[in-house]
């Protein structure tokens, strides 16, 4: 007895923008595309300006997207709105599409409780930063969907480095164990923090890993939106229909840093990550859209314009929120706040800035 095993690997836009013609319906449909094209353009300025709020003092943290838009964009136009996302912390892409604000992604990296909090998609998790640990949400939320009957599907983003991470085996281990309505997409974006891919795992692929657990597992061109759109789209289908778990794995390649406290050019070469550019999902969406006469220069000015002045707008209704107060960081802890906290809770009160404006 042994076992065999094929791993799928799924491109339907090439690098240069040729399109496969397993495309099929979608590559006719002007409309889905250019929105594709605004989405993955939209959280591309975002991201630009986000870095930017950063470097000049305006914002805690950010971990960019850069390279990776095609991932959020194609998974969140694959869901249905009564879906679940459970996102880790590069997955504002999906998350704008989801219906969460641009103000309130920049409020959660500010520092602010309230980012998390959202206004709209109010059943989605917040952004998960203790890695991995968000499948094992997302799986238990897609039981509780089975249990209760309900045709939903969560869907959970992770990173190239999580999959090595024990939370991610022992939730993809009940995912399939279980049969739970459940997607999982790693973002193989090449690194974890400094540790490229190939130490990380000694697997040849991350998608085999659902092998193990008894579950499909294939890989998606992850610059390619619309082969991360149709491959998410069938599993999420399957999914919904009875017919189990899936992991996809989307290659793609952080071309930024990993967040705004890291600086790549003290591990990486520069030049491999400007080799990387040729593949970069925007781009390449762009040439098809044009080549088939669905864009022109006009849209695309037009285009960059509105998002930049969405991104603005954004920016200024975040600076304009009053910061939270000192005592907000312990508000949702615990339904009563041990001694323990109590305690850090006065001493936090002590160092409290003045209440007032974010930048005092
Ligand atoms: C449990 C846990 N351990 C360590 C960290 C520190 N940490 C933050 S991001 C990261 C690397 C994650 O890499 P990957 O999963 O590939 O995701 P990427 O950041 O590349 O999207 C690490 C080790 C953490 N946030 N949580
Ligand atoms: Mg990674």
């Amino acid at each position: 007895m042994g076992v065999d095993f094929h791993i799928d690997y799924l491109q339907l836009l090439s690098p240069s923008g040729q399109l496969s013609d397993a495309a099929g319906e979608i590559a006719r449909d002007a409309e889905l595309l250019v929105w594709f094209h605004r989405a993955m353009t939209r959280a591309r300025l975002f991201d630009a300006k986000a870095i930017a709020l950063q470097r000049t003092g305006q914002l805690g943290t950010f971990a960019s997207a850069l390279g990776q838009e095609a991932i959020g964009v194609g998974v969140a136009t694959a869901m249905e709105r009564d879906d679940l996302l459970v996102p880790s912390y590069r997955d504002h892409a999906a998350q704008f599409i989801r219906g969460v604000t641009m103000t309130e992604i920049l409020l959660y990296w500010g520092g602010d409780e309230r980012g998390s909090d959202f206004a709209s998609a109010r059943a989605d998790f917040p952004i998960c930063v203790p890695v991995g640990t968000q499948v094992a949400h997302a799986v238990g939320a897609a039981y509780a969907f089975k249990l209760r009957k309900e045709e939903r599907v969560a869907v959970s983003f992770i990173g190239d480095g999580g999959t090595g991470n024990g939370g991610f085996y022992e939730a993809l281990n009940m995912a399939g164990a279980w049969r739970v309505p459940v997607v999982v997409v790693v973002n193989n974006n090449g690194w974890a923090i400094s540790t490229p891919r190939a130490l990380g795992s000694a697997a040849e692929t991350l998608a085999q890993k659902a092998i193990a657990a008894g579950i499909e597992g294939l890989q998606v061109d992850g610059n390619d939106v619309l082969a991360v759109h149709q491959a998410t789209h069938k599993a999420i289908e399957k999914a919904r229909d009875g017919g189990g778990p899936t992991l996809i794995e989307a290659l793609s390649y952080r071309l930024g840093d990993h967040t705004t406290a890291d600086d790549a050019t003290r591990y990486r070469d520069p030049e491999i990550v400007r080799a990387e550019w040729v593949r970069e999902p925007v781009g390449r969406l762009r040439t098809l859209l044009v080549a088939r006469g669905f864009w022109s220069k006009e849209q695309e000015t037009a285009l960059l314009k509105d998002c930049g002045e969405e991104v603005d707008r954004a920016v200024a209704s975040y600076l304009a929120t009053a910061a939270p107060s000192c005592d907000s960081m312990f508000d949702n802890l615990f339904a009563t706040l041990p001694a323990s906290m109590l305690r850090q809770r006065d001493e936090a009160r002590h160092y409290a800035p003045t209440p007032g404006g974010r930048h005092d």
